[in-house]
């Protein structure tokens, strides 16, 4: 049995992959770790982290006899444009620090998250291919790009067994919207239940590859399950779920609530959109693992509406 620990076990990801690894290994093979506490004891065993403490982090892995590290501490698109510095030290430094710890013999398995951001204008917008042009252009995506960088250089000089997916924008409601781009599409759903009416900050026709947090989940586990030998991509696999704009996305919820009204009033954050592909391809991960997602939009919008009406009471 791995023993894991994982960084941003409070985030979008970490809130659900969490309990999904706690179900898959055991919860005391499962250590969690965010640089805030828990609001409830619902992680049975929590350290608090801040993965900036190099020092801090080696000891809490040696302290568990950690060989597995998810590291998901992040900071996302929308935040990274206006903190770049403390960006590029939370999202690359810190992958580092976890590549040399494994390059020390400290742990064993690495898991990291990249992102369909590390594609950008000259990549094909329709379809991307796992080897399409890769010229970020918000600081998001160049932290990531630099990182699958690393991952490969650490996977080819070192032998550290480091995977990733670059996952398109993520679907979920276990966890407040976190300051990406793409997180117009769960906000949405929250501003749908509660107002009826929701300001858009990108406009309608803006598609973008996007991904339901189950899916992701999954994929995750399947990725770091897969024997090493089956592997042929040591920076970061394109993940494919569902493509949608913020118009179709609208239709779909005004099908279920019928007063629901959007407005367009796109920010800072339509250019960000607009460097990103529309879709990706990810027939890479299809072959070498037999990855396919399961939900589409009607299935998404179902559970995404039917779970947020339990978590903010509207049943
Ligand atoms: C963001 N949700 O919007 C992230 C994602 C593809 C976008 O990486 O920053």
């Amino acid at each position: 049995m791995p023993k894991i620990l994982i960084t941003g076990a409070l985030g979008q990801i970490g809130s659900e992959l969490t309990f999904a690894l706690v179900e898959r290994y055991g919860e005391n093979n499962v250590i969690a770790t965010d640089i805030r506490q828990p609001l409830n004891d619902e992680y049975k065993h929590f350290e608090q982290l801040d993965v900036l403490d190099a020092e801090s982090f080696k000891k809490i892995l040696k302290k568990h006899s950690i060989d597995t590290v998810y590291h998901l501490a992040a900071m996302l698109s929308g935040v990274a444009e206006k903190f770049p510095v403390r960006a590029w030290d939370l999202n690359t430094k810190t992958l580092l620090t976890v590549l040399n710890f494994a390059k020390d013999g400290l742990i064993k398995n690495i898991f990291w998250p990249s992102s369909i951001a590390v594609y950008g204008r000259g990549a094909e917008k329709e379809g991307t291919p796992q080897s399409a042009i890769k010229n970020p252009e918000s600081m998001y995506g160049i932290a990531k790009l630099a990182g699958e960088r690393f991952c490969e250089y650490y996977y080819k000089k070192f032998n550290i067994n480091v995977r990733s997916i670059r996952y398109p924008g993520l679907i979920s409601w276990k966890t407040q919207p976190g300051g990406g781009t793409t997180d117009y599409a769960v906000d949405i759903f929250y501003q749908a239940l509660e107002n009826q009416k929701y300001n858009c900050f990108l406009n309608e026709n803006t598609a973008l590859p996007m991904l339901y947090m189950d899916d992701a989940i999954r994929g995750t586990i399947e990725l770091m399950e897969t024997p090493s030998e089956k592997l042929s991509v040591h920076s970061s696999y394109n993940f494919s779920g569902l493509s949608f704009t913020p118009k179709e996305l609208a239709e779909e919820i005004k099908k279920r609530i019928p007063a629901f009204e959007i407005e367009y009033l796109p920010d800072f954050r339509q250019s960000i959109a607009d460097s990103w592909p529309n879709w990706i391809d990810d027939s890479v991960a299809q072959k070498d693992w037999g990855w396919k997602p399961e939900f589409d939009l009607p299935k998404m919008t179902d559970i995404m509406l039917q779970q947020l009406k339990l978590k903010l009471g509207k049943i």
